[in-house]
């Protein structure tokens, strides 16, 4: 909420408050480019759904809700430098750390030149081997054996990066995560875990899935600093992971930070909310969407107004129309190759 001071021009923001980044070190510009990423990767996810519902696309599996959250933690990390191991809900993830909306586009489409995987990943599978951005991985929860690897690599390299990976709390029962998060511990890794918390894992309440509120309060039991930050408060994620970025890079090992997030679709496209989750949950969850949140935290903070807010949905939704005509005109893979990567060749002998 803006502070007005005595003196100032009638709709003019505070003096003071229109550094609403000072806090955590970043500029207008810095903030006004993170809100950009938060609706365009919206604009984009929204613009997967018509086209599944229009038979254009197979399959969405959405991160609508989580955006904030996404950009938040992963604006604290080096593009190009770090790594990251996605998760299917990890759409402004992956474009925060170097993916365009042509590269996540032509992924939906399974496209020849798609550069998660050439068209072989199943849809929201997204990966950039040049940002070094895994492939994601369908078995929940894997992902985190890859991310401490990585960090033990870079640990014994001495290559300053800190490795991130991202799920679900469902995900996070998995025994991988006790693995992975001991042996990061142990070794004091350069590795961050991040636990989109939606409440949800499909259809099943967190209840369900947990004896226990948070999933950051597992952190104690591995000698690492476990914090929860409201999921829709872009720049509370940006703080807790700079903080756990931070330390990684500093060698003083690895933290868990669990954002709360909001599930705004089902499941997936092949999922209908509405048979699970009654109608005032679905109505209240609507409150803790981050886009409308952090709009309005830059607009009472100066930083934003409503021309600039409606140059760049226009912006976005040329970049979104763009990536789709792109990816329509893209060719399919050829079935000669279709086995290329999957199985290993020139290998002799019999399995
Ligand atoms: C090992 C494994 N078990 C089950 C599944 C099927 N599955 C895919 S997503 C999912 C729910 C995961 O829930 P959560 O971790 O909370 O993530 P969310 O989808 O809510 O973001 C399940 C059970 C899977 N992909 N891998
Ligand atoms: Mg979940």
């Amino acid at each position: 909420m803006a502070v007005t001071q005595r003196g100032e021009a009638a709709g003019r923001p505070a003096k003071g408050v229109r550094r609403v980044g000072a806090s955590v070190g970043l500029s207008d510009e810095q903030l006004i480019e993170m809100y950009r990423m938060v609706a365009l990767a919206r604009a984009i996810d929204e613009r997967m759904w018509v086209l599944n519902r229009a038979g254009r696309i197979p399959f969405v599996i959405s991160g609508q809700g989580h955006e904030g959250a996404q950009v938040g933690i992963t604006w604290a990390l080096k593009k190009g430098h770090d790594w990251v191991a996605p998760f299917y809900r990890s759409i402004a993830t992956a474009m925060t750390f170097g993916m365009t909306a042509r590269d996540m586009m032509t992924a939906q489409y399974a496209t020849a030149n798609d550069p998660s995987s050439g068209g072989r990943q199943m849809p929201g599978h997204y990966g950039h081997a040049a940002h070094n951005l895994l492939s994601v991985s369908s078995p929940v929860a894997t992902q985190i054996l890859h991310a401490v690897g990585i960090a033990l690599a870079a640990k014994i390299r001495k290559t300053g990066q800190v490795a991130m990976t991202f799920m679900g709390e469902g995900s996070s029962n998995q025994g991988d995560v006790h693995e992975g998060l001991n042996f990061a511990a142990i070794h004091k890794l350069p590795f961050v875990l991040v636990i989109e918390n939606n409440g949800y894992a499909i259809s099943v309440p967190s209840s369900k899935e947990l004896a226990l509120p948070d999933v950051a309060a597992r952190a104690s039991g591995y000698g690492i600093p476990g914090v929860v930050v409201d999921g829709a408060d872009v720049l509370a994620c940006y703080r807790a992971s700079k903080e756990a970025v931070e330390r990684a890079r500093r060698g003083d090992g690895p933290s868990l930070i669990e954002a709360k997030v909001t599930r705004l679709t089902g499941h997936s496209s092949d999922d209908q909310q509405t048979k699970y989750r009654p109608a005032e949950e679905l109505e209240a969850e609507r409150s803790l969407d981050p886009l409308p949140k952090f709009r309005e935290q830059l607009t009472a903070a100066g930083v934003l107004d409503e021309e600039l807010i409606a140059r760049i949905d226009a912006e976005n939704k040329a970049v979104v129309d763009d990536a789709t005509n792109f990816a329509e005109s893209e060719p399919d893979p050829s079935p000669d190759n279709a086995l290329e990567h999957v199985f290993a060749e020139g290998v002799e002998g019999t399995f």
